[in-house]
C-alpha cells in the first residue's frame, strides 16, 4: 500500500454547506436582476442538483423544468452572462461572512498542515467561488493551504466525470493510491472513484444524505467535534468519534 501522501477536498457541500443558502439564493437574484421570474425553490434545487457545474444547471433547468421558455439567439451568451451575475452575487455574500465552513473542517485542515500532508481542491464550482469562501470564512490566507486548486472550467466534463480529480492528481504528480478524497455527493464520490481513489469519506448534508455512496470508505453526517462527535451512517469508524489523521490513515491502510 502506498503511503499517504495528499488529502483531497471538494468544495460545496463538503467545506461548507452552500448550495441551500448560497448558490440557489445567488441563482435566484441573478435571475431577478434581468427580470427573469424564475424562481428555485429549496426543494426544485435538490433536483438540479443532479447537474454539477452552474452553467450546466441552468441549462439543464431549462431543458427539463422550464420548456416554455423563449430561448435567445445566443444562448450559452445568455447562460454565461446570467452565470457571471450569478458569481457576484455568491461572492459578495460570501465576503460578507454568509457561510461557515462546516463542523470540523478547520481543526482537520489545521491537523493535516501540521502533519506535513499536502492539501487540494477538486470542485465544480468556479475557482473565484472557492477563494472567496476560503478567505472570508476559513482564514485569509487558507487559500496558500492548498497546494492545487482544481476547479470549474479547468476541465471540461465535470463532475460525476473523474477529471477534476485526474487533473489535480497530475499536477501534484501523485497516484490515487496515494490520496484521500472528501465529498458530500453521489456524484463526487463516483468521480473520485473513477479518478481510481478509493479512500473516499463522505460527510452528507440535507441535500445529499439519501444519495447512493457506493465506493466510500466511510459515510459519517459531519467530521466531528469533540463536544460533536459524527454519527456514522455506513462503514467502520474503528470506534471513533471525529475523522481526524488517524482514522483516515487506518481507513487507508485498511484498518
Ligand atoms: C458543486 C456544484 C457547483 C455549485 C455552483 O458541486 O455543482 O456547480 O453548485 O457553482 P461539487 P458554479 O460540490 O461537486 O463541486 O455556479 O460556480 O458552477
Ligand atoms: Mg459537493
Amino acid at each position: 500500500m502506498a503511503s499517504l501522501e495528499a488529502l483531497i477536498f471538494d468544495v460545496d457541500g463538503t467545506l461548507a454547506d452552500t448550495e441551500k443558502d448560497g448558490h440557489r439564493v445567488s441563482f435566484n437574484q441573478a435571475f431577478q436582476e434581468i427580470g427573469l421570474d424564475w424562481e428555485w425553490s429549496v426543494e426544485l434545487y435538490g433536483e438540479l442538483l443532479a447537474v454539477t457545474g452552474g452553467k450546466e444547471r441552468i441549462r439543464h433547468y431549462l431543458d427539463v423544468f422550464n420548456q416554455a421558455f423563449e430561448r435567445p439567439a445566443d444562448l450559452d451568451g445568455f447562460i454565461a452572462d446570467l452565470h457571471r451575475r450569478k458569481t457576484a452575487h455568491y461572492t459578495r455574500m460570501l465576503a460578507e461572512g454568509a457561510i461557515p465552513m462546516r463542523n470540523g473542517v478547520k481543526r482537520l485542515l489545521q491537523e493535516a498542515r501540521h502533519k506535513g500532508l499536502r492539501l487540494a481542491i477538486a470542485t465544480t464550482t468556479t475557482p473565484a467561488n472557492v477563494s472567496a469562501l476560503l478567505q472570508h470564512s476559513l482564514e485569509p490566507a487558507a487559500e496558500s493551504w492548498f497546494e492545487v486548486i482544481a476547479a470549474g472550467d479547468i476541465v471540461p466534463a465535470k463532475k460525476p466525470a473523474p477529471d477534476i480529480y485526474t487533473w489535480a492528481m497530475q499536477q501534484m504528480q501523485l497516484t490515487p493510491e496515494q490520496c484521500v478524497a472528501f465529498e458530500d455527493s453521489e456524484n463526487g464520490v463516483k468521480s473520485a472513484y473513477d479518478a481510481g481513489i478509493r479512500t473516499i469519506l463522505v460527510t452528507t448534508n440535507a441535500y445529499t444524505v439519501d444519495h447512493d455512496f457506493n465506493g466510500a470508505s466511510l459515510v459519517v453526517d459531519r467530521l466531528g467535534e469533540t463536544q460533536e462527535p459524527f454519527k456514522v451512517i455506513d462503514g467502520n469508524a474503528g470506534g471513533k468519534q471525529l475523522v481526524d489523521l488517524a482514522l483516515i490513515e487506518s481507513l487507508h491502510g485498511g484498518f
